[in-house]
């Protein structure tokens, strides 16, 4: 299996927790978006999303980080990331659909450069714009967890795809310099799954291609 990876991409981020919680090995291919790896033919003909992270199993090359966890989940149940209870389930994908649909798309580095580089927006509008949808996205998940009465986890007390979301989005956002005092919850589950192994694994510092 190869994952096709960047470091400092959330949504490879999100996969590398899934296979490191489900203690998958794999083959790291680093994907640098920054210099438009991710453009390039004869990638975008394996991922016609154009984007990291994808999967390659055995010639099964898939895109969308949300399609590959789910995809692993189906063929490596342990542990279990999407709950089969039908609530927790619904939980569960209405968190991670707020990060992954409603929060990560607006900044993602395609939209901030073309903020920049098409529509002539400065650097302190293109921050506040990061900023803004950040603060929206992160009242929302609060009161999410608050409804799931989370802990250590956002639903029903075990790590799931919530967590695999939850992790990568307060990082990014963190190393944005965005003021996270006001979500206790989101903070508590962030700071709890980074006491584990697998997340420690997956963090964008102990991949092979950080760069400081
Ligand atoms: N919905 C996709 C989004 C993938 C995505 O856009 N990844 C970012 C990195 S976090 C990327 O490749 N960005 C390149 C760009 O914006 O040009 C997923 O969940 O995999």
């Amino acid at each position: 299996m190869e994952l096709h990876s960047f470091f400092n991409s959330s949504t490879s981020y999100r996969v590398r927790i899934a296979l490191a919680l489900k203690k998958l090995d794999f083959d790291f291919v680093p994907v640098n978006i920054r210099v438009l790896d991710h453009k390039k033919p004869e990638y975008v003909a394996r991922n016609p999303g154009a984007s990291v992270p994808l999967l390659d199993d055995d010639g099964f090359e898939l895109g969308q980080s949300l399609a590959i966890i789910d995809y692993l989940d189906a063929k490596y149940p342990e542990p279990r990331l999407i709950p089969q209870d039908l609530k927790q389930r619904a939980r569960v994908l209405e968190i991670s659909n707020l990060i992954a649909c409603d929060m990560h798309p607006l900044n993602n580095l395609r939209v901030l450069r073309y903020l920049v580089t098409t529509l002539g927006v400065s650097d302190e509008a293109k921050n506040g714009w990061y900023h803004h949808w950040v603060a929206e996205g992160f009242q929302s998940l609060e009161k999410m967890l608050e409804r799931t009465n989370s802990d250590k986890f956002c639903v029903g007390g075990q790590v799931s795809l919530a967590d695999c979301c939850l992790v990568p989005q307060v990082a990014n956002a963190a190393r944005m310099g965005c003021n996270l005092g006001a979500y206790p919850r989101v903070m508590a589950v962030y700071e709890h799954c980074n006491t584990l192994e697998a997340f420690q694994q997956a963090a964008p510092a102990n991949q092979p291609d950080y760069q400081a």
